[in-house]
């Protein structure tokens, strides 16, 4: 074996800095943190950058031979490829630039109702910038080169043979080195502040489940709600758990998303800065009845927030169920309480039994018994979705519904079901 030269050493000794500083970067790019690995692991991945430093000092790039190589074309060809260049540059300049004012003016956000936005936003601007570049200096000397410098008739002679250009391969190397660690520095720093703790944050919990949401609000003494009411301009912090899989919180206007993890409680921290209603949907594939997993989000100012929450009624955004008919406040509530995204009305078949003709039914039960769907049923049903099972079907209808429909709901609903059996 051969000993390694005094040059090599002193180069690896030079090189260790570099590479000190290179994973440095790297490690934040990355996301990880200082803290969660430690000294030792940078220094392993140090040492080995800058081994893979001297490879490329002491290989290919060999520092003590590299020359800039000598201009081979006549001065004619040199001003015609300086020509070629010059209006390629252009026009990927002009294309890369109109492609990204394209992508970053043309409206393809939905509208942005959370302060989260913003820096998310901005971040994927800069991203459009890029992207736009990247694809223009790609596509566009690709398209010049096969249209300008195509085989013309009775050309049969051979492409000039190139082998390697140093300075361009070192260039392509290190300014995407350089714009990917700036956007790994990016993405931290964003996500660092879009998650960090506020000041006065009101507390949510998120309740997911096969195929819908509840959310209750321990500020307020526990109130419970299918739809998703918050205050504008209040932090909420989101402590979100799932009964059965795993699902994630999505709502598209606020732009964060987050897991929710079967026996876990993940966190999301949102912002809500502008009035309106949206809808948070689940976006990780679920079941069958996934598409079906929405929820309404309604953001009010906060007096208004605040008189749904000690419940009082709120101008025009809520139905005042108490002037509505029973069967219509059942309706009203299955639907709010997302038992309609499981039990059609119209007699179609979805995950459960429809809920057109129920009442009266004589259901066929799996284990081969009959029963006749009368209030008791349908409450014990609702009460204890798993006591009894219809013939062919699952015991996948969620079993939340006891703390959260009162009697009256129940009655309201059972009016509903009478009135789809008339
Ligand atoms: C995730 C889907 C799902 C949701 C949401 C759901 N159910 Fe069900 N439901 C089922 C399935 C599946 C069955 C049949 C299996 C069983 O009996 O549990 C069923 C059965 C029933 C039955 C008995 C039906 C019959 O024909 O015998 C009633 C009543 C009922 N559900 C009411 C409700 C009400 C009220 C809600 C909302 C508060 C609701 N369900 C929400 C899936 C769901
Ligand atoms: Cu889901």
């Amino acid at each position: 074996m051969r000993r390694p030269s005094k040059r090599l050493i002193i180069t690896f000794l030079l090189c260790l800095p570099v590479g000190f500083a290179l994973s440095w970067l790297m490690m934040i790019g990355l996301g990880i943190t200082l803290r969660a690995y430690g000294i030792s692991t940078l220094t392993i991945v140090a040492i080995l950058n800058a081994i893979i430093f001297i490879f490329i000092l002491d290989g290919p790039l060999n520092l003590k031979t590299f020359e800039w190589p000598d201009p081979v074309e006549s001065e004619e060809e040199q001003n015609d490829n300086a020509r070629h260049f010059l209006i390629a540059s252009f026009l990927t300049v002009v294309i890369g630039g109109g492609l990204a004012l394209w992508l970053s003016n043309g409206n393809f956000y939905p509208i942005a109702a959370s302060t989260q936005s913003v820096p998310i936003d901005n971040l994927l601007d800069l991203h459009f910038w890029v992207i736009g570049f990247l694809f223009a200096l790609v596509s566009v000397f690709m398209v010049y080169s096969i249209v300008v410098f195509r085989r013309r008739d009775g050309d049969d002679g051979d492409g000039v043979y190139m082998h390697g250009n140093a300075a361009l391969e070192i260039i392509w190397t290190v300014v995407p080195l350089i714009v990917v660690f700036y956007f790994g520095y990016l993405g931290v720093t964003n996500l660092n502040e879009i998650t960090a703790p506020q000041p006065d944050e009101m507390v949510v919990e998120v309740d997911a489940f096969q195929w819908a949401w509840n959310f209750s609000y321990p500020e307020y003494g526990d109130k419970k709600s299918a739809q998703l009411y918050l205050p504008r301009n209040r932090p909420i912090l989101f402590k979100m758990t799932s009964r059965d899989v795993l699902h994630s919180f999505w709502v598209p206007e606020f732009r964060v998303k987050q897991d929710i993890v079967p026996g876990r409680t993940t966190e999301l921290r949102v912002t809500p800065n502008r009035d309106g209603e949206y809808k948070v949907r689940c976006a990780e594939i679920c079941g069958l009845a996934h598409t079906n997993m929405l929820g309404d989000v309604v953001v009010l100012p906060p007096e208004e927030f605040e008189a749904w929450a000690t419940g009082q009624p709120i101008g025009g955004v809520e139905v005042d169920l108490a002037s509505l008919s029973p069967p219509e406040r059942g309706q009203f509530i299955a639907q709010a309480q997302g038992c309609t995204s499981c039990h059609s009305i119209d007699g179609s078949q979805l995950v459960g039994p429809t809920w057109l003709g129920i009442y009266g039914r004589e259901e066929e039960l799996d284990d081969g018994s009959v029963a006749t769907v009368d209030e008791a049923y349908i409450r014990e049903s609702i009460l204890q979705p798993h006591l009894k099972l219809v013939a062919g079907f699952g015991p996948v209808m969620p079993d939340v519904y006891a703390n959260i429909l009162s009697d009256e709901d129940m009655n309201d609903i059972i009016a509903f079901m009478q009135s789809l059996s008339n």
